[in-house]
């Protein structure tokens, strides 16, 4: 049996949830509606917002899916999440004030993802905020002198959400097919 993990991260309302949902073969697990009495006061009200999801290939092969929190302070429970990780994807929520800000913060907190070429950016929300475009990311990117495939997707769209994982694999490796 093989397993491996997919780590979803990225800003809160960029779809991390909606996508594993999408996506898994499982009843997704998520924190979001369910963290206790004794978290809530921790946490000073919010919920620590974490989300596992699965998908069964042929075979024994199985990728696991985990969603990060996407609040700041929560940065501790990401490098946990990202241990073992064979790769990341980074989702934008391009309706929020600043998402080159968001997409510049989350890079530099996965660097090591993103060094190795272990990632894929989803940028979600495009039907309610058309602005910036997907161009306009290739370019930020191309200045910051990173290569990262971009695409417009919707996290409630199973097709839009395995694009993006096929896309991963294949820049995991090239020699994938199907
Ligand atoms: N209109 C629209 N809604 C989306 C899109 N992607 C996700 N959503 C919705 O945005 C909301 C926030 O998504 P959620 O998965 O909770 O975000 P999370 O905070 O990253 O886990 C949910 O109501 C989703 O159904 C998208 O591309 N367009
Ligand atoms: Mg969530």
């Amino acid at each position: 049996m093989s397993d491996y993990k997919i780590i979803f991260s990225g800003p809160v309302g960029a779809g991390k949830t909606t996508a594993i949902q999408s996506i898994s073969d499982i009843l997704p697990v998520t924190t979001d509606e369910q963290a206790s009495d004794m978290t809530r006061k921790l946490k000073n009200g919010t919920t620590v917002a974490m989300d596992y999801g699965l998908i069964k290939l042929p075979g024994t092969e199985r990728i696991h899916l985990y969603g990060t929190p996407g609040q700041e302070r929560f940065d501790f429970m990401w490098e946990i999440l990202s241990n073992g990780g064979i790769g990341l994807v980074l989702l934008i929520n391009n309706q929020r004030p600043d998402p080159f800000g968001d997409l510049h913060f989350f890079l530099n907190a996965f660097q090591a993802f993103i060094k190795q070429g272990k990632v894929v950016i989803g940028v979600t929300q495009m039907d309610q905020a058309e602005m910036p475009r997907i161009e306009d990311y290739h370019l930020q990117l191309e200045n910051s002198g990173v290569k990262i495939p971009v695409f417009d997707i919707d996290a409630r769209i199973r097709k839009d959400v395995s694009i993006l994982l096929e896309a991963l694999l294949y820049s995991l490796d090239p020699g994938l097919e199907d």
